[in-house]
């Protein structure tokens, strides 16, 4: 079993956050370092700890995380002027919190990460 990660203290609401959504399946909360004006964070309330650990039994809570993404962005006033969501994987990939996440990213002109 991986290892728990803040973000379950987070989920339990053990430790305070600025949470934005929270149902059986996924939970949404602002990031602690905003790399953008707007900058939430969604994950699955079920510890996978990253990308490569997405099973088959996991397509509808990976599908309520970008289906609860989106009403994030309208909600947030960002859905038609755009918005960016990514999810890093491992150390290549920037990952540090190892408890998947959505980054929801938005609210200015993002800088183009491929060309
Ligand atoms: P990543 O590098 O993709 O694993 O992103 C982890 C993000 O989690 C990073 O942008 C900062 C955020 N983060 C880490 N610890 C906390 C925390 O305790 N509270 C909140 N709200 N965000 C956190």
């Amino acid at each position: 079993m991986p290892e728990e990660t803040i973000f379950r203290k987070i989920i339990d609401k053990e430790i305070p956050s600025d949470m934005l959504y929270q149902d059986q399946y996924v939970t949404a909360f602002r990031d602690i370092s905003p790399q953008a004006p707007v900058h939430i964070l969604i994950i699955p309330n079920k510890l996978i700890a990253t990308a490569n650990d997405i099973e088959v039994e996991d397509e509808f809570l990976i599908g309520k995380m970008y289906t609860v993404a989106k009403q994030l962005a309208k909600q947030e006033g960002i859905a038609e002027s755009g918005y960016r969501l990514i999810m890093n994987c491992n150390s290549d990939g920037g990952q540090e919190v190892y408890h998947i996440h959505l980054h929801l990213l938005g609210g200015k002109t993002l800088g183009k990460l491929i060309a």
